[in-house]
């Protein structure tokens, strides 16, 4: 049954008869057993969504097949305009749909709503992009011959995502994978499934208003197994993951065993890097902001503070401070800072990193430990941490998902800071906050941050859609969102066009008959 807190957003999003299957947008629903949401803010539950069956799945498949030959004809500008509507349709559903993903997810609702406007730019975004989807044009060694190429789409793209961006990076890759001709089946986390049926049931909406083919976009949901159909799928050309290294390498390789593409962004193990010339007021908003912002369970959350020793001892003060005012509780209450984790194993997880820093010679600065009581009742609510740390710390080199700061100091100049921040098998953001010109282009230059983004006197986290989304090493090496990160949702094609009466072969070659 449906809590007073949500069932009128729920309303207002069209899903007040989601428990009995309705409501999804798709009538493949039937046989699946159900996935029970429940909110990590007050441990009621939210609503049943079925699970995917293998027979669903092979309709869903179909279905997604046909609607590429249609959706393929449609001009990229026309896509576009899809597009376009898809992001009213956002505007207009904005408060409701950041409630429920702060009351699904448990962020707060400043970032619910933000998470809706990322929405909203990248679908601004790519109706932009769908007139510039453009390929070079080249000199043919040739005489008489003209060599250009263009980019196609590529049929069925997949994509699963995480819990913690439940509906963000479905948009991120969906925006983009539309203008660009593509279909797209959804495979959400099975944490968040409400507000993947609310997004479902949205663009459902403007696909039937534009008479075009409801499986240009597909949702399935499940756990792994229904992922695993995905990876294995030769029909999906293309899968894009978000998630753990571990569910990353899994997908990896069941992609490339078919010789599919995929798209991986993974896990960050994120440090802000202060050197004595840092703005010590700016390191504390950022650090604070990205340590404990969204509970600690954004991949470009900050794990690591790389602070030099001569700021160490005023920074460190000014951090445990800071700590000492951050209000955790009910995340739609907008006086607090710090909403609860996603479910109970994420607690887990983050006391058992806790205990785990201590064994290896950790010192806690700022004191942790689960909240009960009034208003903790879900049992997902914790303290935001901080431990002094060394950075080979086992602990330390793996991401826990939770507000878990490692504090460390560096000494010397900015090389021995830079080791230890690329010393981490991770590679997602960084940051350094600086007034010094030289350390801060040494930080940028190819000797400095070997992360996919690197910031100077801003925190880790809070990328904008504009840029590439991603990172190296074990991040995944996968680019979402802006720049040019549309081409992996393509397949390029060189063409040559010989407009002579002669057949002049490449590299001089002569062939006489
Ligand atoms: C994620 O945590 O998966 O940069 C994405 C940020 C957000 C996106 C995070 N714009 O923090």
């Amino acid at each position: 049954e449906m809590t007073s807190k949500i069932s009128e957003t729920l309303q207002q999003l069209g899903l007040e008869t989601i428990n009995n299957g309705t409501s999804t947008g798709s009538n493949w629903f039937s046989g699946g057993s159900a996935i029970v949401s429940v909110s990590p803010v007050d441990g009621q539950t939210i609503a049943q969504v079925k699970a995917t069956t293998k027979e669903d799945y092979e309709k869903v498949i179909g279905t997604a097949e046909k609607a590429f030959k249609e959706w393929r004809k449609v001009t990229a500008p026309q896509r576009g305009e899809v597009v376009r509507q898809f992001g009213d349709k956002l505007r207009a559903n904005k408060e409701a749909l950041g409630k429920l993903v702060s009351y699904e997810m448990g962020k707060s609702y400043q970032e619910g709503l933000g998470e809706v406007q990322e929405m909203i730019d990248i679908c601004d975004f790519a109706v932009g992009l769908s007139r510039q989807l453009h390929g070079l044009t080249m000199h043919s060694e040739r005489p008489g011959h003209r060599m250009y190429e263009q980019w196609h789409p590529m049929g069925v793209v997949g994509i699963i995502s995480a819990f913690n961006f439940p509906v963000a990076v479905w948009s991120w890759n969906t925006a983009l994978a539309w203008v660009c001709g593509d279909v797209c089946i959804w495979k959400p986390s099975e944490k968040t499934p409400v507000v993947s049926v609310a997004c479902q049931k949205l663009i459902a909406e403007v696909l039937k208003e534009n008479n075009l083919p409801e499986g240009i976009s597909c949702l399935i949901t499940g756990d792994y197994k229904v992922g695993e159909w995905l990876t294995d799928d030769k029909r999906v050309p293309l899968v894009s993951a978000t998630g753990s290294i571990r569910m990353g390498k899994i997908v990896a390789q069941a992609v490339a065993a078919r010789l599919g593409k995929s798209l991986l962004e993974l896990g960050g193990n994120n440090a802000i890097i202060v050197t004595p010339d840092a703005d010590i007021k700016m390191t504390v908003i950022g650090a604070v902001f990205g340590a404990v912002g969204t509970c600690g369970q954004r991949c470009t959350s900050t794990r690591r503070l790389i602070v030099h020793e001569a700021v160490y001892e005023e920074v460190k003060n000014a951090i445990v401070d800071a700590y000492k005012q951050l209000r955790i509780g009910d995340p739609l209450d907008e006086n607090n800072h710090v909403g609860p984790l996603i479910d109970k194993d994420a607690v887990n997880n983050y006391l058992d990193a806790l205990k785990k820093v201590q064994e290896e010679g950790g010192t806690i600065l700022v004191e942790g430990g689960q909240l009960e009581g009034n208003g903790y009742e879900s049992g997902c609510y914790v303290k935001p941490a901080i431990a002094e740390a060394k950075n080979d710390y086992k602990i330390v080199q793996h991401e826990t998902f939770a507000p878990i700061l490692y504090l460390m100091k560096y000494n010397g100049s900015i090389e021995n800071a830079i080791e230890l921040q690329n010393g981490v098998v991770q590679g997602l953001s960084s940051a350094i906050m600086t007034n010094n010109l030289r350390e801060a282009e040494y930080f940028l230059s190819h000797q400095g941050s070997d992360c996919g983004i690197a910031n100077v006197n801003i925190g880790t986290s809070g990328a904008e859609i504009g840029g590439a989304f991603g990172g190296e090493k074990e991040t995944g090496g996968g680019r979402e969102s802006g720049s040019d990160a549309w081409k992996v949702y393509m397949r390029r094609q060189t063409n040559t066009i010989n407009y002579t009466i002669e057949l002049p072969l490449a590299q001089g070659i002569k062939f006489d008959l």
